[in-house]
């Protein structure tokens, strides 16, 4: 991207804010590699894997950006308690804790899914992931899974589960071509595991203590072993509990990886008292943004690693980090008449295709430009979007920023922060600016379509230049030409680079 004279940069000067959790930002920088949990693409998959991922908003990053997933409530149940969860709400595996979904039966979950796909005809993928655990239900699961597959055969089939049961249905998962299926799995060793599940129910039995999460391991590690011999996707969730497992997750990844995993997506705890969960009453933290980003960077080898997880509820309808879930009210949805028009919503991809094959062309062309660059410098962009890999969201309207690395080996997509809105319901709320100022302190810049005067002063007061010249531009071929100009300026000396300081990972009830 070109900029125009008028576009010339108004960089400010670095200057480090107060660091809340005092943890320097030692951010490596975007080592640029492909793969799934990367906004590359295709990168180096095979054909058939790329297949399987390339419109899954979870399984591919790049997706997240145009493709949508939905979830029906049907499994209420749970073999299984976890001390980030508390039972009243749904599966805190995939879902932030305090959060309750409408619970449905297969048949009004099925006209659920034919409701939601004719309305948002990029909605491709059905997820059943609780609100208890979809394989401590499974005739309601399996029977969902089939009534769906029937009368909407081109939405893919995900499954998520703690994997207690997963080795007595990984037949039942292949017959009914469920070719994606995530296992949470939080540790290796029992002796940590202890730390984390009070008891499991296996066998008309309650175990507890370290016999309990053996049991608990061992079958997630037979399960995972099973499905992928069977070439289905498998994608691994663990919670990162700071003292608790942190640093044995990295022993989790070679374990999984090992074991033929397809994805791994390391979430942050979230453990506000107000959820009631174990840890929450008992004083236990989350992670802190950049904590989360730095095992992520240490897992990242050959494996593929999830930063765009939104932790959705279990009714969770849309686009990740949107929720639509109150358009398709159980009342609403019985009410509606539907036609489910399979070429309309083939024709509906195709024109999103070719918008996203629009968006990496536009990255790509820019990314030339820093051919032979040679910097070790790496930077921090929060981005304000509603989708379509585009700038267009007014800060004002953000409920969350994305944010991307960006260093001479290109941008990428290194995770997302929940934010309070700052405008709410026509009023700027101040203090919600101090919240996003924590929630993005590790960026150097926002990227935002629109930004009024007071957020704009004080987002500079805290060292973070709000940036509107891109707006409704595409948002890596923006990252990457504010990086070039960016390290013409530290090379001219106008600007002075320093590292920023640590973010907070929003810990507070969300309804989304
Ligand atoms: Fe749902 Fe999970 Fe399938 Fe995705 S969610 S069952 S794999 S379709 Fe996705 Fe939501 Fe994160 Fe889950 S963003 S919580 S990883
Ligand atoms: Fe809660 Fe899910 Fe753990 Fe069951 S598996 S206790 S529903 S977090």
């Amino acid at each position: 991207m070109e900029l125009s004279k008028q576009n010339v940069v108004s960089f400010l000067p670095v200057k480090q804010p107060a660091q809340k959790n005092g943890a320097g930002c030692s951010s490596s920088g975007g080592n640029g590699k492909s793969g799934c949990g990367s906004s590359a693409g295709q990168g180096d998959l095979s054909p058939a894997a790329w297949e399987k991922v390339k419109n899954h908003p979870c399984y591919s990053e790049e997706a997240h950006h145009y493709y949508a997933r939905m979830h029906v409530a049907v499994a209420p149940a749970c073999n299984v308690q976890c001390n980030f969860c508390n039972r009243k709400y749904d599966c805190s595996n995939e879902s932030r804790p305090g959060v309750v979904s409408e619970r449905l039966l297969p048949e009004q979950a099925a006209k659920k899914v034919l409701a939601v796909a004719s309305t948002i005809p990029q909605m491709t993928v059905l997820g059943i992931a609780g609100p208890g655990d979809p394989l401590a239900n499974p005739e309601k699961t399996f029977k969902t899974f089939e009534l769906v597959a029937e009368a909407a055969p081109d939405i893919k089939l995900c499954l998520s589960t703690n994997g207690l049961m997963l080795p007595d249905h990984v037949d039942r998962i292949a017959e009914l071509n469920i070719d994606h299926v995530t296992i949470t799995i939080n540790m290796v060793d029992p002796n940590v595991g202890a730390k984390i599940y009070p008891w499991v129910f296996y066998n008309h039995k309650r175990y507890t203590g370290v016999e309990a999460s053996r049991i608990l391991s061992e079958r997630q590690l037979l399960g995972l072993e099973m499905l992928t011999a069977r070439g289905i996707l498998c994608k691994v969730n663990s919670v990162m509990i700071p003292g608790i497992n942190d640093r044995h997750l990295v022993e989790v990844n070679k374990a999984v990886k090992a074991r033929g995993a397809f994805l791994h997506n390391i979430m942050p705890l979230i453990s506000a008292p107000e959820h009631g969960t174990f840890f929450g009453l008992n004083g236990q933290r989350g992670p802190s943004a950049q904590e989360l980003k730095l095992l992520q960077d240490s897992c990242e080898g050959e494996m593929n690693m999830m930063r765009h997880c939104r932790q959705c509820r279990a009714d969770a309808v849309g686009l990740l980090g949107e929720d639509r879930s109150a358009e398709f009210t159980t009342e609403k949805v019985m009410a509606m008449e539907v036609e489910y028009d399979l070429a309309g919503r083939q024709a509906y991809q195709e024109k999103v295709e070719v918008k996203r094959q629009a968006v990496v062309a536009a990255r790509n062309a820019e990314l030339a430009t820093l051919a032979g660059e040679q910097s070790d410098i790496s930077i921090m962009i929060a981005v304000a979007t509603k989708g379509g890999g585009r700038i267009n969201e007014h800060f004002g309207h953000a409920k969350e920023f994305q944010i991307y690395e960006v260093s001479a080996a290109g941008s990428k997509f290194v995770g997302h922060r929940r934010v309070d809105n700052y405008c709410q319901g026509g009023f700027a709320e101040e203090d919600s600016l101090e919240t996003v100022v924590r929630a993005i302190n590790d960026c150097q810049a926002v990227f935002v379509a629109r930004i009024g005067g007071c957020p704009r002063d004080g987002l500079k007061s805290a060292g973070i230049e709000p940036v509107d010249r891109f707006a409704l531009e595409y948002i890596e071929q923006s990252a990457i030409a504010y990086f070039k100009e960016y390290l013409g300026l530290v090379r001219s000396g106008e600007v002075e680079h320093k590292q920023r300081g640590d973010a907070d990972i929003r810990q507070g009830a969300l309804i989304a």
